[in-house]
């Protein structure tokens, strides 16, 4: 009976892990992420995705870099005085059991510099980096998206 106490602390200490936070990299997941084709040339794009948090604490998106750009942002878009702006944000939360759509006219990933003309279909690399200083990388296939403050009336 004395032999057993140890191998009790041992399966405590093995399963004590299961009880910390995880890492946002585990519980968020990332839904559909897309690229904007844009015509050859312009040196700016967007990424756009959902992030599904299964965890009971919420989780930050703190950075993102991608090898198809130089510079990476987390941005928003707002509407000021008639004309859709952009402004950078430093951080996206993903509430605990919840769900932040990065769509045009809202939040998005933006693609600074591009290296090189995006294709149709292409895909690129996309690194998330979380405030817990877990991080994600995933392709996201380039397609034609229709910007809200471009679209024909
Ligand atoms: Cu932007």
């Amino acid at each position: 009976m004395k032999k057993l106490l140890p191998v009790i602390i041992i399966a405590l200490l093995l399963t004590a892990p299961v009880f910390a936070a995880s890492a946002a990299s585990d519980v968020v997941s990332v839904i559909d992420p897309h690229v904007r084709a844009v015509p050859p040339g312009q040196k700016i794009s967007a990424v756009f995705l959902q992030l599904e948090n299964s965890s009971d604490q919420p989780h930050m998106l703190v950075a993102a870099s991608s090898p198809a750009a130089e510079v990476v942002e987390l941005h928003f878009h707002i509407h000021e005085n008639g004309m859709m702006k952009m402004r950078r944000v430093m951080e996206i939360t993903i509430p605990a059991r919840g769900k932040t759509v990065l769509q045009p006219g809202g939040l998005h990933i933006m693609l600074i510099n591009l290296k090189e003309n995006l294709k149709l279909n292409q895909q690129v690399s996309l690194t998330l980096e979380f405030a817990d200083g877990s991080n994600k990388t995933m392709t996201a296939p380039v397609r034609k998206i229709l910007l809200p403050g471009m679209m024909k009336k």
